[in-house]
């Protein structure tokens, strides 16, 4: 079994960072090699710092999302192998792509399921602004919410502790 890459994707501020922050910490505690791909366009990135300072590993996809970028996202992919063998691989693309499925999850999968294996495609959903405000506008940005949401294969609800069970 190859590498496990797990993609969290969603809209910006939608809490990719923060998540996969806190499970590659998780996954480190438990003894876990884990490595991060990064994508540029200036978000936030991982705490780059405290990543190196644990050993885990960080590469960038720059000047373009994972969709657009999959020989760069293989070449990162391939070098943190390469390098550190590690049993986990979790990639923050940025919070505009839309075309993940289809451009980066299967083509790994059917390509190269030797090296790799893939998680389910995740998209985080910011719950306390999609229950005040809904992906239904004209907008840009309701427009990318929805298209991420119709590819997602798993959809998490972040930011639960500022919504009602209800
Ligand atoms: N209250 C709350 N805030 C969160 C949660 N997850 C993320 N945030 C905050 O939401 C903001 C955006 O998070 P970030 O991880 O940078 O989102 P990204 O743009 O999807 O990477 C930051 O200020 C986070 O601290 C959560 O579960 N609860
Ligand atoms: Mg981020």
């Amino acid at each position: 079994m190859g590498t496990r890459i797990v993609i969290i994707g969603g809209f910006l501020g939608a809490g990719k960072t923060t998540v996969i922050n806190r499970i590659a910490k998780a996954l480190h505690q438990e003894g876990k090699n884990v490595a991060l791909i990064t994508n540029d366009q200036g978000e936030a990135l991982v705490d780059t710092q405290y990543c190196a300072a644990q050993g885990m590993q960080v590469a960038e996809v720059q000047r373009g999302c994972f969709c657009c970028r999959f020989d760069d996202f293989m070449f990162s992919a391939r070098s943190l192998v390469g390098r550190h063998s590690p049993d986990y691989i979790l990639a923050e693309p940025v919070g505009s792509c839309t075309d993940l499925l289809a451009t980066v999850v299967a083509p790994l999968k059917v390509l190269y399921p030797r090296e790799f294996t893939v998680a389910p495609l995740i998209i985080l959903v910011d719950a306390e602004r999609a229950i005040e405000a809904g992906f239904d506008s004209d907008s840009i940005g309701d427009y990318l919410r929805r298209h991420q949401i119709q590819e997602g294969e798993l959809i998490v609800l972040s930011k639960m502790d500022k919504v009602t069970g209800e």
